[in-house]
């Protein structure tokens, strides 16, 4: 039996990155499950916390990601869809496993590392402004690993830039087993998302945000047509002759071909042959109707799903009490094997 789980923060309107890196892959996936298959989906409030959010901006997003859920096509009836913040177990979790987990392994978190990178002194390198860190941010892949392990998932589908993060959750998994020898948590296994990372419009060295602060980077599920054509025809590319496929010299123009390739399920390099003799413009054309395409369905369906609360209220309670159910389940043993029963 495979249990799924994967998660996604409320830290603002989903872009095309977290649709096509993650969102449309959930959709797949309850669309081939077995019936013997469990599902979960999770709005991850805890995670968003790391970060400092204004609390009525993080109430009204974590209410309409799980609209955004529900409209690009997860079912409560195939899924386990709930917020993190509604099952405690994932903290109680999250604490046992903070004290077994050497802390030497998260200092090599990448994530980790580059949050430190960003906190240091511009004039003096060994220099670190700690008000900028919190311990949150340190331990986070912990509360990763809890939210996974509590579950007992045994496959998670992120993007490769979880990889590191997955792997703890494994290792920590392996620690716990040792530990108390016992097989309880089976070791989770990634589910790699077939769509490589989506990148900013403005700057394609690094990746589409929903926090990044300029706007015109990314294309939200919630823009219109006039805004996807003018943030498509606002990216940035560069002032080659014709359109190849080459993400290294030419970043810009991949990232639309990649888009391009997402949104119509070609091959990137297919896509790229199309567009061989054309310009820049036809290019952005061909995108700009692509993304509309992709777009208008979850747009449409959660501008309706929004309005809807006493329903939203309902999916959340059912999925939270689902869910704790489940993880009752875990932590029974957990407390027992701990000493905590
Ligand atoms: N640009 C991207 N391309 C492909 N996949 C992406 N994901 C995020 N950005 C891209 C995938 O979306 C899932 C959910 O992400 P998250 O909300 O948990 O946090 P994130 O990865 O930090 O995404 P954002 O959009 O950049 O949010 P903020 O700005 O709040 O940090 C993950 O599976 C991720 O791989």
């Amino acid at each position: 039996k495979r249990v799924i789980l994967s998660g996604i923060q409320p830290t603002g309107v989903p872009h095309l990155g977290n649709y096509f890196g993650a969102l449309s892959n959930w959709v797949k996936l309850q669309r081939e499950a077995s019936a013997d298959d469990e599902l979960l989906f999770t709005i991850v409030g805890w995670h968003a916390l790391t970060l400092p959010q204004d609390p009525k901006v993080l109430a009204t997003a974590r209410t309409d990601m799980l609209a955004f859920l529900l409209a690009i096509g997860l079912s409560p009836q195939k899924s386990i869809i709930f917020h993190q913040d509604h099952n405690p177990c994932h903290t109680e979790l999250a604490w046992i496993l903070n004290c077994l987990t050497p802390f030497g392994k998260l200092k090599r978190m990448t994530t980790w590392k580059a949050r430190l990178a960003d906190s240091r002194n511009a004039n003096d390198e060994s220099e670190v402004d700690e008000s900028l860190l919190n311990a949150g941010l340190f331990t986070y892949p912990i509360l990763q690993a809890a939210d996974i392990l509590v579950y007992r998932a045994t496959h998670v589908p992120v993007g490769d830039d979880q990889t590191q993060h997955l792997e703890l959750s494994r290792d920590i998994a392996q620690i716990f087993n040792q530990t108390f020898k016992n097989r309880l948590f089976p070791l989770p296994q990634q589910l790699n998302t077939p769509t490589k990372r989506i990148l900013s419009l403005k700057d394609p060295s690094s990746k589409m945000s929903k926090s990044a602060p300029d706007t015109q980077s990314r294309i939200l599920l919630t823009d219109t047509p006039a805004q996807i054509r003018a943030k498509i025809r606002g990216a940035v590319t560069d002032s080659i002759q014709g359109i190849t496929y080459d993400p290294v010299a030419r970043p810009g123009t991949a990232n639309l071909l990649a888009i391009l390739a997402a949104c119509t399920n070609e091959d990137v390099t297919a896509v790229a042959e199309r567009y061989r003799d054309k310009r820049h413009g036809d290019l952005k054309a061909g995108v700009v109707d692509a993304v509309e395409g992709v777009v208008r369905g979850p747009r449409e369906e959660f501008e309706r799903i929004r309005k809807e609360e006493g329903y939203l209220a309902l999916v959340a309670t059912e999925g939270a009490e689902k869910a704790r159910a489940l993880a009752e389940v875990t932590m029974r043993d957990v407390r027992k094997l701990v000493g905590l029963a």
